[in-house]
């Protein structure tokens, strides 16, 4: 085995190096708002792209990453899990470190929803992890986690606002298991609830005054 191999190898393992627990999101369907328009990497599998199981960095010259160009004031994507299932984690691959102005996002919020409505907030992850790595010749891959999130859900919304004016991704895991009525007491009953993105902006922005960015969040990691 070449070393080049597998240093290749122990990347690929370390991105997808997830619990015991079920990729639920895996082939799901999803959708998103804004329609994504980078163009160097927009496809027609843009809307596919996100749940195929493949992560090649996310780079912004790929057509495999999904890529979105001044959304404002957020990108939000919606994974039907297609059925009601207790959620452990999220992870959202994605790229940043200053390169060609591609910042990591300044945070990928996660809320959940039996009905596609009314959805709840589950956790945060803030690009802050990544303010310290910067790139002078290129883009630095990484992954926003979202753990312990504990609750369950049939839609899982991620809220995601740019540091800058791009946003790149190119694979969202939500790793947990199928909802049984078992394990229905023990879940976290999360507390507040937001019917749209500008009420939780705003709740979020109130929390960063605070110097308390919320009460849950996540944490990012390095892929490379
Ligand atoms: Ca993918």
């Amino acid at each position: 085995m070449s070393k080049l191999f597998f240093i290749l190898l122990v990347s690929f393992t370390c991105c997808f190096s997830a619990s015991a627990t079920d990729n639920l999101a895996l082939q799901k369907s999803y959708t998103y708002s804004p329609k994504p328009n980078y163009p160097l990497c927009t496809d027609d599998s843009d809307s596919v792209q996100l749940t195929d199981g493949k992560s090649f960095g996310s780079k912004w010259t790929e057509k495999s990453t999904v890529g979105w160009r001044k959304p404002e004031p957020v990108v939000e994507v919606v994974i039907d899990l297609g059925q009601i299932c207790s959620i452990e984690e999220v992870n959202i691959h994605t790229i940043g470190g200053g390169w060609a102005t591609v910042e990591f996002p300044e945070f990928v919020a996660v809320l959940l929803s039996d009905t596609n409505s009314h959805f709840k907030f589950a956790g945060l992850a803030s690009g802050r992890d990544f303010a310290d790595i910067r790139s002078t010749n290129a883009g630095i891959p990484g992954i926003m986690i979202i753990e312990n999130i504990n609750a369950s859900g049939r839609f899982v919304k991620l809220v995601a606002r740019p540091n800058g004016i791009n946003i790149f991704m190119d694979e969202i895991l939500v790793l947990g298991k199928i909802h049984s009525t078992s394990q229905k007491s023990s879940l976290r009953k999360t507390s507040e609830t937001f019917d749209t993105n500008e009420q939780l902006l705003a709740r979020i922005e109130a929390a960063c005054k605070n110097r308390r960015l919320y009460a849950i969040t996540g944490k990012c990691h390095l892929c490379y």
